[in-house]
Parts: structure tokens; C-alpha cells; sequence
């Protein structure tokens, strides 16, 4: 007779050779889409002790269909330049998974968009979306065009092409998409507007992160930045920590590392860094955010023309050893991978007590078990970053209402989301055997009400 001791040992094995082999065949499948594996494999890997307690998961085949999307269609956006030339980008959009509400995720316009970038975003969008709380499935689409040095009636041209390929796929109660690295207001203006023209018809709901004037939602501008300084608090008030007096690194200079700035100035902390693709600033005075905000939202300038009217800041060409800086908070807000195992060794090193992830995927997976290992509070993305597209569902829910809310209901219902999250995955996390890891406490939190929702609905 086996001992008891021994079933559980075999058990854990057999589970962990399933996930082993799940995500072999993921690689198999998806060959080069090296992001797509990275965040398939943290997710996997997570779920080993809720497969062990929930065989049935196995059975139902609910792993193999979530990291196969329901649909990923791409295709040819033609468009002219300025010079009467004809270009040509490709669009994506994946359908990860619908099984709580209608796709919904960003889409991302930048020249290193591809498959693999595509499927990792929709892919944790999933997990993220499940986690806010709202009616919400997972999506995610954009293009590999650059809008650097575009000009604006370009930027126009072209996102009226991709939109009269995208709108056959999207709808209010369908797909939903927002904004993400490169797609701010300008951009979902256009979209809106064509996607206006082509149905004949005003469907507020099919977009998100609209102008104020036309559908959009107070505070969505704010939120994934705000929503990540105050998950971060979250993490920081468990300790008896906060961010008075502390000192900040936050990565880029977009929408997410703004209003994470900002939120963790008002919050009383010193922000003395922060970057763009080119390089980084330095003042450990404080860098000053009216500055950032005018050069970056108004000019559309490089952060190294900051040092011009702030002498005593320094700028460092590289954007990688921002993370050498000392600080007590880093809140990586630019790209996917920004902080890489020498990254987080000198974060730690330095004495960093917590880091939240404002970006998608911004740490390597080698990133994230070292802060782990070395008790850094660690905030990832699908939890710290559920903000912006909380208020995005927030803006659905406004727009079928037909009504507006205040700032101030917005912020509120933010706070409240973000703290939920916070505590749905320490309590998962608990339940699951690993206490305080969020990591794996958001995936399972996220996967769960999934899961369920696709066994309840049968096999599709
Ligand atoms: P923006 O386009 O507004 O800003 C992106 C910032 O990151 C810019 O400062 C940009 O610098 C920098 N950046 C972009 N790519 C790279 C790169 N390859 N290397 C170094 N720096 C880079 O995008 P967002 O602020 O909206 O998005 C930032 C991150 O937050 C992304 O990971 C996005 O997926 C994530 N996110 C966004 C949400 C949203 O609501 N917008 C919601 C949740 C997550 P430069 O100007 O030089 O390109
Ligand atoms: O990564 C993200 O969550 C976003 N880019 C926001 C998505 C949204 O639909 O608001």
C-alpha cells in the first residue's frame, strides 16, 4: 500500500508533468513566439496546486483551450504618406477568450508588434480582465506601424485603414478595444470616428479611452497609472510602509508612467527618475511633472531636452540602467522585459523594498523570482496594472447607461477595485500554500473565475 506521503508526492509529479507537457506542446505550436511562452509558462506554472486540488480543470481540457486563442485574425493595412507613396503595416487583433464577457484589451501601434507580442498581451489580458471584477473577456490587437516621425494626417490615414479592416470583427457586445503603447486619445479619435462613418451608426460602447466630449470616460486617462501607485500602497500598508517620504524610479514617459508619477507625488513621495526609449533623466531633487507632462503630451519632444530647463538633472543615453539608480519604489511603466536579472539584482541591492509592475510582462521571469526570493513586495502586472482597463469597463458600463459619472465616483470605484485585487490574490495566494506571493495569487484568482465560467458553459 502506498503511504500517504507517497500518493501526494506521485500526485504533484503527474501534475506537474501535464504542465510540463502542455507547454512543451505550446511551444511546438507557436514556434519563435518567445513572449507568448514566457507568459504561458509563469501562468502554468501558478496553477500547478490548483490543478492538484482541482483535477476536474484537466479533464475539461481548460488549459489547453486558454492558451489557444478563439480566434486571432491579422491582415494587410495599406495606407499613402505624406509623399503619395503607398505603405503597408500589418493589423492584429486576438480573441483570447470570451468566456466572461466581450474581448476587451488594448491595441498596441509600435514597430516591434508581432505574433508573439500580440498573444502574450491577450494572453494575460484574460487573467487581468478576470481579476477587476468586471464582465470583461480577453483581447488584444495593434500593428508593427511606427508612429515616430509620422505626421499627424498619416497617423490619420493609417488608422482609418486598419479600422476599416478591424471594425468587421469588433462591437460593443463582441470586442472592445482601448488604447496601449502608442494609441492614446488622438488615435482612438480616429478609430471611433471610422468606425462611426462605416456602421452609420453612433455605438459609444465599441471603444474605449474616448474624448471626454464624446463618450469617453472621466479618470480613464489617469487610471493604470493612478491604479498602480494604489496597489502598490496595498502592498506597502500590509508592511507599515507607504509612499511618504520615499523615493521613486518609474520607467517611461507615456500615459501609465505619468499618472503613476503623478499619483505618487500627490501620495508624498519624490519620483527622481524616468525615461524614454532613447534614455533616462535623474534628479534626486524630484523630477518636476509639469515639465515631463508639457515636453511628452503637448510637444512630443525626446525626455533628454528636460535637462535644458533643469540644469541640476542629469540625462544618461540608455534606458536600461534606470535601475541602477537607487530607490526605495520602482514602478517599471514602459515595455515588456525592461528589468532583467542584472536590473533587479541592483535594484536590490540598492535596498528596494517594492516594485510595481505599471507595464505588461516588464520583468523576465528570472526578474521576478529573484525579488521574490530576496522578499522584494512584488506587484505584477495583470494585479498592479488592472486599472486602465477597470476604468475602461467602468467607461462600457457609462456608455450603456447612456450617463456620466464624476472624477470623483470614477477614482473612488477605482480605489476600491484595485484594493479588491490586491486582496482577492493575497487570499488565493494563502489558499493556494504560498502566502504573499501575488504572483501566483493573481493567476489563480484570474484563472478561476475563468475556469468555471468556461466548464459551466460546456465544451466551445
Ligand atoms: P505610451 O505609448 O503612452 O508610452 C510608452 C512609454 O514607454 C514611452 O515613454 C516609450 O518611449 C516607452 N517605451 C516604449 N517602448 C519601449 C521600448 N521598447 N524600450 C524602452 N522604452 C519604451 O504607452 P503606455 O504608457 O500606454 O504603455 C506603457 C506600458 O503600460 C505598456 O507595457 C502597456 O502595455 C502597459 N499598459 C498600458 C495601459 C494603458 O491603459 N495605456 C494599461 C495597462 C498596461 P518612447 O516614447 O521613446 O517610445
Ligand atoms: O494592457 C491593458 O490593460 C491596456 N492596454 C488597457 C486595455 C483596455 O481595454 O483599457
Amino acid at each position: 500500500m502506498p503511504t500517504l506521503e507517497k500518493v501526494k508526492v506521485t500526485e504533484t509529479q503527474f501534475t506537474m508533468n501535464y504542465v510540463n507537457e502542455l507547454y512543451e506542446s505550446v511551444k511546438k505550436r507557436n514556434p519563435h513566439e518567445v513572449e507568448f511562452h514566457q507568459a504561458v509558462k509563469e501562468v502554468l506554472e501558478s496553477l500547478i496546486p490548483v490543478l492538484e486540488k482541482h483535477p476536474h480543470y484537466i479533464k475539461q481540457g481548460i488549459l489547453e483551450r486558454m492558451v489557444e486563442p478563439e480566434r486571432m485574425i491579422s491582415f494587410r493595412v495599406p495606407w499613402v504618406d505624406d509623399y503619395g507613396y503607398v505603405q503597408v503595416n500589418r493589423g492584429y487583433r486576438v480573441q483570447f477568450n470570451s468566456a466572461i464577457g466581450p474581448y476587451k484589451g488594448g491595441l498596441r501601434f509600435h514597430p516591434t508588434v508581432n505574433s508573439s507580442i500580440i498573444k502574450f498581451l491577450g494572453f494575460e489580458q484574460i487573467f487581468k480582465n478576470s481579476l477587476t471584477g468586471q464582465p470583461i473577456g480577453g483581447g488584444k490587437g495593434g500593428s508593427d506601424f511606427n508612429p515616430k516621425g509620422k505626421s499627424n494626417t498619416e497617423v490619420m490615414r493609417f488608422t482609418q485603414s486598419f479600422m476599416t479592416e478591424l471594425c468587421k470583427y469588433i462591437g460593443p457586445d463582441t470586442d472592445v478595444p482601448a488604447g496601449d503603447i502608442g494609441v492614446g486619445a488622438r488615435e482612438i479619435g480616429y478609430l471611433f470616428g471610422q468606425y462611426k462613418k462605416i456602421q452609420g451608426a453612433f455605438t459609444a460602447g465599441v471603444l474605449t479611452g474616448k474624448g471626454l466630449g464624446y463618450g469617453g470616460s472621466i479618470g480613464r486617462k489617469e487610471a493604470t497609472g493612478y491604479g498602480t501607485v494604489y496597489f502598490v500602497e496595498e502592498m506597502l500598508k500590509d508592511k507599515g510602509l507607504g509612499f511618504k517620504e520615499s523615493t521613486v524610479v518609474i520607467s517611461g514617459s507615456g500615459n501609465v508612467s505619468i499618472y503613476a508619477m503623478e499619483k505618487a507625488i500627490q501620495l508624498g513621495a519624490t519620483v527622481v527618475a524616468c525615461s524614454d526609449s532613447n534614455g533616462y533623466i535623474y534628479d534626486k531633487r524630484g523630477i518636476d511633472l509639469t515639465t515631463v507632462k508639457r515636453l511628452k503630451e503637448v510637444e512630443g519632444k525626446r525626455i533628454s531636452e528636460y535637462v535644458d530647463e533643469h540644469p541640476s538633472a542629469e540625462y544618461t543615453e540608455g534606458c536600461k540602467e534606470i535601475w541602477s539608480i537607487p530607490c526605495d519604489i520602482a514602478l517599471p511603466c514602459a515595455t515588456q522585459n525592461e528589468i532583467d536579472e542584472h536590473a533587479a539584482k541592483l535594484l536590490v541591492s540598492n535596498g528596494v523594498q517594492a516594485v510595481g509592475e505599471g507595464a505588461n510582462m516588464p520583468s523576465t521571469l528570472q526578474a521576478v523570482d529573484f525579488f521574490l526570493e530576496n522578499n522584494v513586495l512584488f506587484g505584477p502586472a495583470k494585479a498592479a496594472n488592472a486599472g486602465g482597463v477597470s476604468v475602461s469597463a467602468l467607461e462600457m458600463a457609462q456608455n450603456s447607461a447612456r450617463l456620466s459619472w464624476s472624477f470623483e465616483e470614477v477614482d473612488l470605484k477605482l480605489q476600491q477595485i484595485m484594493k479588491k485585487i490586491y486582496q482577492d490574490s493575497m487570499t488565493a495566494a494563502k489558499e493556494y500554500s504560498n502566502p504573499g506571493n501575488l504572483v501566483v495569487g493573481a493567476n489563480i484568482a484570474g484563472f478561476i473565475k475563468v475556469a468555471d465560467a468556461m466548464v459551466e458553459q460546456g465544451v466551445i
